[in-house]
């Protein structure tokens, strides 16, 4: 039909350009009437860093209510006389308690427990070869916020259990806030999003009786993993020394997933993201981990902030793995939308980005790191997501979660979400909502608030979803072919690792699956590890006392990827803590050089004595004490020095007298416990003068590897920080059996 026939339908939507010019040089919106003079804080989401977060919190002198009334009395409540009814009219009473009536609010669903860090990001500019993103230009700062946490466990739950670890960071960059939501593990446990409510309930406490807390080691979970493959590979990591790590500090992270970078010219590259540790990749060891879960379940929680606090700032390098934006988007025979699948650095090495540095601890836990809300959909301009059908669905659930747990959709407004680029959303309302806006044209077009906000363009910094191409396809619910193979990474990542790691990881499977209840699921689970590693499956399956199955899959046999081990590595020691065990017996001058030395090259020295307090006081060779014998526990030292042999003051605190045949002193049983279990976890240890009798009591002999015993410090000390380099004295652990066919 031509043109002019066209029957025109007033105001149906037209395929033609609009005729009407939008405004495009800014114009002031309307002023305020002169009756809307309103409160005059500005709009938390208006201005970039907003007034300080803390401006109406807590300020001048005296207690009030909520309201600004001054409180004079605030430990009794208002009562027909000192014995009688308490008043219902008492509205200060009825304010402070039932506002902590509603203190808490939902905890995440998965991740509950974590800690977070304030820092800064310096960009390299190495990435912006192939990405426009303004934060990774060359020398760019940004501050970011980073929440670490564990993924199974309540948010009262102990910090080193055996989980993945969550590894979030919101960068608030000048075009808008950009969160990377990764892990400390490369691979996911599902390939598509609408798995996740199941492998999170199986993983989860069993829902009669709510047990086990934080742990995997039951029923539910091991039935999921073993009906449901894919699930392997990253169970596989879960069960190394990976799923125990040393500190949120020396941790790896991964945004798992692929994502697709763009550059100005619209060129795109797909990536793969990586922090790593500038302090070394460290892992726990199992029984060390169980430890410290009852001794201190605040382990990595402290770490990070005692690190922080005592200006030893944690860093992380990004980098990132490049691939071609190829249509079928594999690379090396590795489907790059499969996030069960990960890309070895031997195929794709990790080119570094930029610097994070973690330089701040909040200021309040509740409104910063439980408030916090990250989501893989805030992206800026050059950082755009993939096909990947777990991204996909994580786009929905972020956003969707923060609405039950924040209580609104107004989240972006709590000061720890708030963008630090300028906000003008025309989104309105709602619960919670803190911002005053003015203005009376929330729309657009709109003539009325000055026509007010406007569009960019692509050169003005929008964010223009990259355009892609999709294969003419069918709608069905099923995955590529190339997303069937699920044991061969998890072969990949075993054969990778050395005769000790594996051996960890054989313990690990062994106590698991030793603390399932049905045998159908340790058959199961044991049917999967003889697709993985048949030398794996025979020693589970010893270790169970149940016959080990054969392969019933043919695996492909990738090449191993050596970079995946944490051992034959040396790495800084600076943050690294080391106790350093003394006695009335200990020289303190040798003591005093020992922490110099320690302190010179970064190493935290923290002493540990019969009773606290200053050993020397008053003399010229005063030394504090940080722990006692009492409160001390190996765990939480990186290695050991020695210098007590036993002493009168330790005797007497233990009311003890030496009986006739018995040595004048003994050596204190929880100094024997220490080194015992710090030479049962591969600690470096080191003794001198009186020391070197209390590792005889703890039956260590000196030509064990990482044993040292010198004339003093000046002998010991260097060749334990050397020790310490490489983390632990791997020989002292029993080798794996040969992992193999
Ligand atoms: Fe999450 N995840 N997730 N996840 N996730 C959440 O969001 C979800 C996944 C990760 O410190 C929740 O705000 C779905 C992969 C971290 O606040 C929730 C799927 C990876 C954190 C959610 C995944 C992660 C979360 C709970 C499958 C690694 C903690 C509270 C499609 C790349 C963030 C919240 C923080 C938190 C959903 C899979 C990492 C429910 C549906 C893969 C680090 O939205």
């Amino acid at each position: 039909m031509p043109a002019e026939d066209k029957i025109m339908i007033p105001g149906a939507p037209s395929s033609e350009p609009p005729t009407v010019e939008e405004p495009t040089a800014a114009r002031e919106p309307l002023a305020p009437k002169p009756d809307q003079q309103g409160p005059e804080a500005v709009s938390p989401t208006g201005s970039p860093t907003g007034e300080p977060a803390n401006s109406r919190a807590q300020s001048g002198q005296y207690l009030t209510t909520a309201q600004g009334l001054r409180v004079g009395d605030t430990d009794h409540s208002l009562k027909a006389g000192p014995r009688g009814p308490i008043l219902l009219q008492d509205h200060h009473l009825r304010e402070k308690i039932t506002h902590f009536d509603h203190e808490r609010i939902p905890e995440r669903v998965v991740h509950a427990r974590g800690a977070g860090a304030h820092g800064v990001f310096r960009s390299y500019g190495t990435a912006s070869r192939i990405t426009k993103a303004g934060f990774l230009a060359p020398d760019v700062e940004t501050p970011v916020f980073v929440r670490f946490s564990t993924v199974l466990g309540s948010r009262g739950s102990a910090d080193a259990v055996r989980d993945t670890r969550g590894f979030s960071t919101k960068f608030y960059t000048d075009e808008g806030t950009y969160d990377l939501v990764g892990n400390n593990i490369p691979v996911f446990f599902i390939q598509d999003g609408i798995k996740f409510p199941d492998v999170v309930h199986a993983a989860k406490p069993h829902p009669d009786r709510e047990i086990p807390q934080a742990q995997s080691a039951h029923d539910t979970f091991w039935d999921f993993v073993s009906l449901h493959t894919e699930a392997q590979a990253h169970t596989m990591w879960n069960m190394s020394d990976r799923g125990i790590p040393r500190s949120y500090r020396t941790m790896e992270g991964f945004g798992v997933h692929t994502f697709r970078l763009s550059d100005e010219a619209g060129n795109t590259t797909l990536v793969k993201f990586h922090w790593k540790p500038k302090q070394g990749v460290h892992s726990l060891v199992w029984e060390e981990a169980q430890i410290i879960n009852g001794m201190d379940p605040d382990f990595h929680r402290r770490d990070l902030a005692d690190a922080i606090e005592a200006g030893a700032y944690p860093e992380w390098e990004l980098g990132v793995q490049t691939f071609p934006d190829t249509e079928d988007q594999m690379f090396e025979g590795i489907d790059l939308l499969d996030p069960t699948k990960f890309v070895p650095e031997e195929l794709a090495p990790v080119q570094p980005i930029g610097l994070m540095t973690l330089n701040a601890n909040p200021t309040n836990y509740f409104a910063e790191t439980e408030q916090v809300a990250f989501h893989p959909g805030h992206l800026v301009p050059g950082i755009d997501v993939t096909n990947d059908p777990l991204l996909q669905v994580r786009l929905f659930s972020y956003l969707d979660t923060q609405i039950s747990r924040l209580g609104g959709p107004n989240f972006a407004q709590i000061p720890i979400n708030r963008p630090h680029a300028p906000v003008n959303d025309m989104l309105r309302d709602g619960m919670h909502q803190t911002a005053v806006h003015g203005g009376v044209a929330p729309y657009r077009p709109n003539s009325l608030d000055g026509g007010c906000p406007f569009l960019a363009g692509h050169d003005m910094g929008a964010f223009v979803d990259v355009p892609e191409e999709l294969a003419a396809s069918v709608k069905e619910r099923r995955n590529p072919a190339s997303f069937d193979d699920h044991f061969s990474q998890a072969r990949l990542f075993f054969r990778s690792l050395t005769p000790v790691e594996q051996d960890h990881v054989i313990q690990a499977y062994t106590f698991e699956l030793g603390k399932c209840y049905e045998a159908a699921v340790r058959e199961r689970q044991l049917m999967a590890l003889a697709n993985i590693d048949a030398g794996l499956c025979a020693a589970v399956a010893i270790g169970l006392g149940m016959p080990a199955p054969g392969a019933t899959v043919q695996v492909p046999d990738p090449g191993p990827s050596p970079a995946l081990s944490q051992v034959g590595k040396t790495w800084p020691v600076a943050g690294r803590v080391v106790g350093l065990i003394v006695d009335s017996s200990s020289d303190l001058s040798e003591v005093s050089a020992a922490r110099e030395a320690l302190d010179a090259a970064g190493v935290v020295p923290l002493v540990i004595a019969p009773t606290g307090g200053v050993l020397g006081a008053g003399t010229n060779q005063e030394v504090v004490v940080q722990r006692t014998y009492l409160t001390a526990r190996s765990t939480e030292f990186d290695a050991l020095l020695v210098a007590a042999g036993g002493s009168p003051a330790a005797d007497a605190e233990q009311g003890r007298d030496a009986k006739a045949g018995e040595p004048a002193t003994r050596v204190d049983p929880r100094v024997v416990l220490m080194l015992s279990e710090a030479y049962r976890h591969a600690k470096a240890i080191g003794a001198w003068g009186a020391g070197s009798g209390a590792l005889e009591a703890a039956g260590i002999t000196r030509d064990t590897p990482g044993i040292t015993v010198g004339e003093g410090p000046d002998a010991v000390v260097p060749a334990v920080q050397e020790m310490l380099a490489s983390h632990r004295a791997w020989d002292r652990f029993p080798a794996a059996p040969q992992a193999g066919e």
